[in-house]
């Protein structure tokens, strides 16, 4: 019997990420089943039983009338699930090790620099000026991790290791040892009050978008080593209110902060963000998704899926993530 055959689509990435390199990659890891590069002619819609995706058009994915399961190229899915038309089959995100790993070092690596005061000794490196700051420990630091999923249950145990004080927020109880864990809206408060640094690594949901405002800002700890809080945002920019985190960079009210996404990507060269002293700003590369890991990943997946009907990772519609 002839396998269905599973579609690519791709729109944007890193230049890591060519939709030909997707598709060599998958044609390595797929034997004989047909892969095809979307877009493309010469092919019936109806054999199409998998689609691996990213930021496909709205209504793409509709058009396969035999689709059984779509696997979006990234963890988040915030893209897809806006899409009012998304065939009712399960969709799969991406949970590996190789991101997972990534996603640490770029947490591990603004924690530090703003922890480190790098900002500042940069800058007074380009100024010839011999004038260290005090330097605290590690363990006077608390940093705050929204999200204690994949990637922030990752996260924050590194930098637990690391001597951090470490705590956590998410939607539902958490136990994990060695760190406060905060949940819902009754835990908000008490999270925030207690947060030096706030780490943000949540999926974009209704729920969720602009979480990162000047109310919440206001409520973060201001006794910590920094004199004033940092954000640290690697989930989304839709999570964060562009406006108030530059009105609360402005007046003290955020002391700095690391941005690897925005509202709007790539990042308009008029904004205010690239040139901002107290801003530390990567074009939404803090975890890349890498082809050779990723098709591997979805090949496992659909072999599993067509022996036993089960998959990994699968995305609760209802939630958003
Ligand atoms: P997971 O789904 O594993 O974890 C999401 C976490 O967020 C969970 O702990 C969940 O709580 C929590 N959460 C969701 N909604 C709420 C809410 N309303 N209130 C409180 N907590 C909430 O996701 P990942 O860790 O794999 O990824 C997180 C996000 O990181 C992705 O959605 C994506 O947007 C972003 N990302 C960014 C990348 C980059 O390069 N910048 C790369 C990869 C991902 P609970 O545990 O209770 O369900
Ligand atoms: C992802 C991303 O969700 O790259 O994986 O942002």
């Amino acid at each position: 019997m002839t396998k269905g055959a599973l579609a690519i689509l791709v729109h944007g990435g890193t230049e890591n990420w060519s939709p030909a390199r997707w598709k060599a990659r998958f044609d390595e890891v797929c034997g004989d089943r047909r892969v095809l590069l979307l877009p493309a002619s010469g092919f019936d819609p109806a054999e199409v039983h998998y689609a691996a995706v990213w930021k496909p058009k709205p209504g793409e994915l509709a058009g396969f009338p035999n689709l059984r399961v779509i696997f979006n190229l990234g963890a988040g899915v915030d893209a897809l699930m806006a899409d009012r038309s998304l065939p009712d089959v399960p969709l799969v995100r991406v949970a590996v090790a190789d991101l997972t790993d990534r996603m640490a070092e770029y947490v591990v690596l603004h924690v530090l620099m703003h922890h480190r005061q790098e900002p500042y000794l940069r800058e007074s490196q380009r100024v010839k000026r011999w004038a260290p700051k005090f330097q605290h420990a590690a363990s006077a630091m608390s940093v705050g991790i929204m999200g204690l999923g994949t990637l922030g249950t990752n996260a924050a145990d590194i930098l637990r290791r690391l001597g951090f004080r470490v705590s956590g927020w998410s939607r539902s109880p958490k136990r994990v040892e060695g760190m406060a864990c905060f949940h819902g809206a009754d835990g908000f408060d008490a999270f925030l009050h207690q947060t030096d640094i706030l780490v943000c690594l949540l999926p974009l949901t209704a729920d969720t978008r602009h979480i990162l405002n000047r109310d919440v800002f206001a409520r973060l700890s201001r006794s910590g080593p920094l004199g004033a809080p940092v954000l640290i945002n690697a989930g989304r920019g839709g999570l964060q209110n562009e406006a108030d985190v530059l009105a609360c960079l402005d007046d003290g009210t955020l002391g700095g902060a690391s941005l690897d996404v925005f509202e709007t990507e790539p990042l308009p060269a008029d904004s205010p963000f690239w040139t901002h002293p107290n801003v530390v700003l990567t074009p939404h590369n803090a975890a890349d998704t890498d082809p050779d890991e990723i098709s591997k990943y979805v090949a496992r997946q659909i072999a599993r899926f067509e022996a036993d009907g089960t998959l990994e990772n699968v995305v609760d519609r209802s939630r958003g993530y």
